[in-house]
């Protein structure tokens, strides 16, 4: 880890502890070198059929364009139809047993899948990445923001797990921020400027392939994404079984141009999670038994755009 600021990260006796106290914790070298090949095929496929999709398809207008830093939802079957084994393998990646073992431990109970999505470098332009703690999205004014730093903190809401498949040096945590609101400094750069000035104490994760990077959703974190650095980085979130966050109707996916991230309507093709290890598929049903009840076909409308209800009606 890189510090930018003057006090190291006080040692930590165990992972679990390690991520108490700095809300991120490295495991290194857990996936071995055939996976992460494995998974750069299957990513190039998605990164290469994502390409050819147009904006107006995916949802929140996250598709390919020159400033583009991420793709929405890769466990979408609509991305592997030649290749369906691609799909198996990358569920099977999702709910990996030793991210699954660990999320158990650092939330205290059974994690619920939410997310899966890939950080890539910008086709065309460098993009500097904002500090930011996810729950400022999710929240209206600072009273609701500073009750979900505090509630939300330990055990945490939601989890982060980055699993690079390049060596990658883009993400910045500031370690103990999950625990805490900001201080003055941090809040002012915030909010102000939070592409230009560093926020004192951050660390940079040196993170290379096979290494699994937990970080807490609402710490202070920040991505960085080069343009001529290739970056492929998966970004998987996972929420305690307990706390869950379904689409709340037509008016949500009308805003958000179709992104909510549990709105997954995809997950009940038939064979969807076929050929999958037996843990994975526990694991995905637990998804699907959640949210089944916000799959809900009247809340999709003509106001998505033909492209996006084809996205989530025909898979
Ligand atoms: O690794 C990164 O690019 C940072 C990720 C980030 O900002 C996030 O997951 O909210």
């Amino acid at each position: 880890m890189e510090s930018t600021g003057t006090t190291p990260p006080p040692a930590a006796t165990s992972p679990r502890e390690q991520w108490r106290a700095q809300g991120y914790l490295v495991l290194r070298n857990v996936l071995k070198a055939s996976h992460i090949a494995r998974l750069r095929t299957i990513v190039e496929h998605v990164y290469a059929q994502w390409r050819t999709c147009p904006m107006t398809s995916e949802p929140g207008d996250y598709g390919y364009e020159p400033n583009a830093w991420i793709i929405l939802h890769l466990n979408h079957p609509g991305r592997f139809r030649e290749h369906p084994e691609y799909l198996r393998d990358l569920l099977d990646t999702i709910a990996e047993p030793v991210a699954i073992r660990t999320l158990e431990q650092i939330m205290g109970e059974v994690p619920l899948f939410s997310q899966a999505a890939m950080f890539i470098n910008p086709p065309g332009h460098t993009r500097p990445g904002n500090w930011h703690r996810d729950c400022q999205y999710q929240t209206e004014g600072e009273e609701q923001e500073r009750a979900a730093v505090r509630d939300e903190a330990d055990p945490p809401r939601e989890v982060h797990l980055n699993i690079p498949l390049l060596s990658t040096r883009h993400t910045w945590v500031v370690p103990g921020s999950h625990l805490r609101w900001d201080t003055p400094e941090e809040r002012d750069i915030r909010l102000h400027h939070s592409t230009t000035k560093e926020l004192p104490g951050a660390v940079r994760l040196e993170l290379e392939p096979g290494d699994l990077a937990f970080f807490h959703v609402n710490s202070l974190h920040r991505g960085t994404y080069d343009k001529d650095m290739l970056r492929r980085t998966l970004n998987l979130t996972y929420s305690r079984a307990s706390i869950v966050r379904p689409a709340s109707g037509v008016e949500e996916l009308n805003r958000t141009k179709g992104y909510v991230s549990t709105f997954q309507p995809w997950c009940l093709k038939p064979g969807y999670l076929d050929g999958v290890r037996p843990e994975t598929r526990e694991f995905f049903e637990r998804f699907i038994r959640t949210y089944l009840d916000s799959w809900r076909p009247e809340y999709l409308s003509d106001a998505l755009g033909a492209g996006r209800l084809a996205y989530f009606r025909d898979f």
